[in-house]
């Protein structure tokens, strides 16, 4: 009988990613979505006919009751929320009210409908912030600095506290930055690569950027989508930070990116203040050292060639 997962979040793209692993690992793949009036599922268009797609909302806790009845799965990976940090400003009583509160409800569908199965909370750096110790590791205290990383400690802190409080086997992956060709185009690596493929192909000449010293720990979303598996697999639930070590900032990305396609990132790159935030983290790097003990777990993709695969994902694009 093959394993069933379920995936919240499934249009995402790490949702994207994780039902491609699962379903290679022979996994019945159940992905909960959001009714919306016009159906957003481009990144997992290529395999639609291969997983069940169920209607739920973190925001309706009878459906994800409903949800887990019907699809009765071994295996949940809670990966929707609202991920976008500028937005948790513009909307901070939905994010707390999706990313936070969002985890309590689908605990409570779980400890009431499928107490037995596996849960992953998808946890983020965010939660570091200001950091108070370099690099983070799993015990590094939290200081979030947007209502987003504060939605994410909630979220962190209810996984533990059910896991304790019920026994379930709940596990939050404190994940770093990970990117990909199927990245959101908000967020500032596929901001970069779609608009240098733009540059490069004459149909634009400048990109506005907010803070260019930021620095972050970015990996290759595939390879992170393996770790939330693996945390799955262990015969105790526990928490892992999933992180490459390196840090480089964002103008570090523009350089690459640019000088990929034999361009100089200073003739097109200007600061814009809308793309400031209230409050930034100016810096992150996470130590991964018990992912890589305790789940045998190693990033494969190193920045560069992260960056060079986006530009190159972008450039067809446009072909
Ligand atoms: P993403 O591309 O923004 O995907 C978010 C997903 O959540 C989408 O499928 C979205 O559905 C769904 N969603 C939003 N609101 C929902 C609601 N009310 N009910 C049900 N589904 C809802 O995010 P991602 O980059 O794949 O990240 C996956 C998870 O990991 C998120 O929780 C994110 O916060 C967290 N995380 C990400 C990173 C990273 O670097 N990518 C790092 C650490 C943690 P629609 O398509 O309908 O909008
Ligand atoms: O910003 C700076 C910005 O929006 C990275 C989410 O997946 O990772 C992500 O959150 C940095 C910040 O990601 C622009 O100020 C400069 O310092 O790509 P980002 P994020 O905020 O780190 C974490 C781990 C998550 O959990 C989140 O869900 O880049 N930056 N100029 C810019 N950022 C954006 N978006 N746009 C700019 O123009």
């Amino acid at each position: 009988m093959p394993r069933r997962a379920l995936i919240t979040g499934i249009t995402g793209q790490d949702g994207s990613y994780l039902a491609e692993f699962l379903l290679a690992k022979r996994y019945e793949v159940f992905g909960m979505v959001r009714r919306s009036s016009s159906e957003k599922v481009d990144r997992i268009q290529h395999i639609r006919d291969r997983i069940t797609l169920v209607q739920g909302d973190l925001h309706d806790q009878s459906s994800l009751i409903s949800c887990l009845k019907s699809v009765r799965p071994e295996e949940i990976y809670n990966l929707a929320s609202q991920s976008f940090v500028p937005t948790s400003w513009n909307q901070p009583i939905l994010t707390g009210d999706i990313t936070g509160l969002g985890v309590t409800r689908m605990l409570e569908a779980v400890r009431s409908v499928a107490p037995q199965a596996r849960f992953y909370q998808a946890s983020s750096s965010e939660m570091f912030g200001q950091v108070r110790a370099m690099p983070q590791n799993e015990t590094t205290p939290f200081y979030p600095r947007s209502p987003y990383g504060v939605a994410k400690t909630y979220g962190h802190f209810i996984t533990v506290n059910y896991r304790e409080s019920y026994r379930l086997f709940a596990c939050s992956g404190i994940l770093f930055n990970h990117e990909s060709p199927r990245r959101g185009l908000e967020f500032v690596t596929r901001k970069v690569s779609y608009e240098v493929a733009r540059v490069k192909l004459g149909l634009t000449k400048e990109l506005r950027l907010g803070n260019l010293e930021a620095k972050r720990d970015w990996g290759y979303a595939g390879d992170y989508v393996k770790a939330m598996w693996m945390m799955l697999q262990q015969p105790r639930p526990s928490d892992y930070v999933v992180a490459t070590g390196e840090s480089h900032s964002v103008k570090e990305l523009v350089q690459i990116a640019f000088a990929h396609v034999g361009l100089d990132w200073q003739r097109f790159v200007k600061v814009d203040r809308q793309f400031t935030r209230p409050a930034e983290v100016d810096m992150l790097v996470g130590d991964a050292s018990k992912a890589r003990r305790e789940l045998g777990w190693s990033p494969t993709v190193r920045f560069p060639e992260l960056v060079k695969m986006m530009v190159e994902a972008d450039l067809a694009l446009f072909h």
